[in-house]
């Protein structure tokens, strides 16, 4: 119903927060390429396995001084996992209670999505290359009804069976085959690379396997460090590449994790990893961190401790391009605001946030992982949770009601999906 759009509105506008006018427009006009890491936590920036390092190239990128990093950002996703992360980093909305979004309102809602607002507002074009099967996650209709022009997926490379692992090619040769396609793109493009190698149950070929597997004992968590080296080789390869074509000068990098890698059933296996020895609920939750980094040579960098999440990464970007976010209904927030409100929703109604966390039914004092048991704190957190769930209702409002449809602001032309067609056609 249209009268449930107004209150939509209401919310997002009352919850407005002026962006950085420092950092806005610092990458106007530059292409952009969103690289997905899969299933990377945040805690593998700098991590050791027998005195080596298993990111050495993103941990370079995270120092770099032309990186913007955060080290308080978190996934944010629920059942939808992949699709979640990209429903949010593309839509600045939520992924639904059960089931992923992108599959079951991605083909029919009205969306006003980053590649649409890009392409319209600044003649950008559009992007998303994956060494995976289509229909994965509803892509090959999710990412018209989201305005992208062209979505390369498995079809469009030429590959040996020995190329494939898990969910699509292997990383390092998905990217090198990506490269005539990523310098085809007329600029400014924005253009989405998604990593699959990285994937449970992190399994690799011999001849690349290039760290030893760590030696908890369970074996769906030693290979991570094995699969996590390869991708990060993976990146360097592909910085070398940017750097030789010259296109990392004309563009904005903004790598990001989807969601963890270990999932909580395997806190035994997280204690030795972390070295943490009560590896719990809480800990679980505070592992939820994972990367944000953007870079570019003209942006002036540095670690950030803003706590936010996937749902805040569009106007941020939105912000960094130079473009206003005031007019759109987006769920998340500016992450370099000094009033982000740093409330970070989890699906399922957790949260966390600098002072207070909620996992299930408890809450704790982020900082030194106790429990709150005084009354008055007990309280403040309730009003944090009640935030927390008025946001993801209000989010769920907009999917399953397919409120964007009635909301036609003067800026926006209305996607039009079958303006694209994702079939490869004969070179
Ligand atoms: C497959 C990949 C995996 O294309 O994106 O999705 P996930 O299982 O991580 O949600
Ligand atoms: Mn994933």
């Amino acid at each position: 119903k249209v009268s449930d759009l107004s209150s939509v509105k209401k919310y997002i506008k009352q919850n407005y927060v002026q962006p950085n006018s420092a950092y806005t427009g610092v990458a106007k006009g530059k292409n952009v390429i969103y690289i997905h890491l899969e299933s990377f936590q945040q805690f593998l920036i700098g991590y050791k396995w027998q005195g080596k390092e298993v990111t050495p190239n993103l941990n370079k990128l995270y120092k770099n001084k032309h990186t913007l990093a955060f080290d308080n950002f978190f996934n944010q996703v629920g059942q939808g996992k992949t699709s979640d992360a990209e429903m949010m980093l593309e839509n600045s909305l939520f992924g639904v209670q059960s089931g992923s979004a992108m599959s079951t309102y991605g083909t029919s809602n009205t969306f006003e999505s980053m590649p649409a607002i890009l392409s319209q507002k600044a003649g950008y074009t559009t992007a998303v290359m994956h060494g995976g099967t289509g229909s994965f996650w509803n892509r090959n209709n999710a990412y018209k009804s989201f305005g992208y022009q062209y979505f390369m997926s498995l079809n469009y490379y030429n590959y040996q069976d020995s190329w494939y692992l898990g969910y699509g090619l292997k990383d390092k040769i998905f990217l090198k085959e990506s490269a005539k396609y990523i310098a085809s793109l007329p600029q400014p493009f924005y253009l989405k690379l998604i990593t699959v190698t990285n994937h449970y149950p992190y399994m690799l070929d011999k001849q690349n396997q290039s760290i030893k597997k760590t030696t908890t004992g369970d074996s769906t968590v030693d290979g991570y460090v094995q699969t996590v080296h390869y991708l990060d080789q993976a990146i360097g390869e592909l910085m070398t590449w940017l750097k030789k074509t010259g296109l990392d000068k004309k563009t904005l990098l903004v790598f990001y994790g989807d969601h963890y890698g270990i999932s909580n059933n395997h806190n035994e296996a997280m204690a030795q990893l972390t070295g943490i020895k009560n590896y719990g609920e809480f800990e679980d939750q505070q592992y939820q961190r994972v990367p944000l980094m953007f870079y570019s040579p003209a942006l002036k960098g540095g670690v950030k401790h803003t706590y936010g999440g996937e749902i805040d990464v569009m106007p941020t970007l939105l912000n960094l391009l130079g473009i206003s976010s005031k007019k759109m209904i987006l769920f998340g927030h500016d992450l370099l605001s000094k009033d982000n409100p740093q409330l970070v929703a989890q699906r399922n109604g957790n949260f966390i946030s600098p002072t207070f966390t909620k996992v299930g039914s408890s809450y704790y004092y982020t900082k030194t992982a106790k429990k709150v048991t005084s009354k008055k704190d007990k309280a403040k957190c309730r009003i944090l949770a009640n935030k927390v769930t008025t946001q993801l209702s209000l989010s769920d409002r907009v999917m399953t009601g397919n409120l964007l449809r009635f909301y036609k602001p003067s800026w926006f032309k209305k996607v039009d999906t079958s303006d694209f067609d994702y079939n490869k056609t004969a070179a």
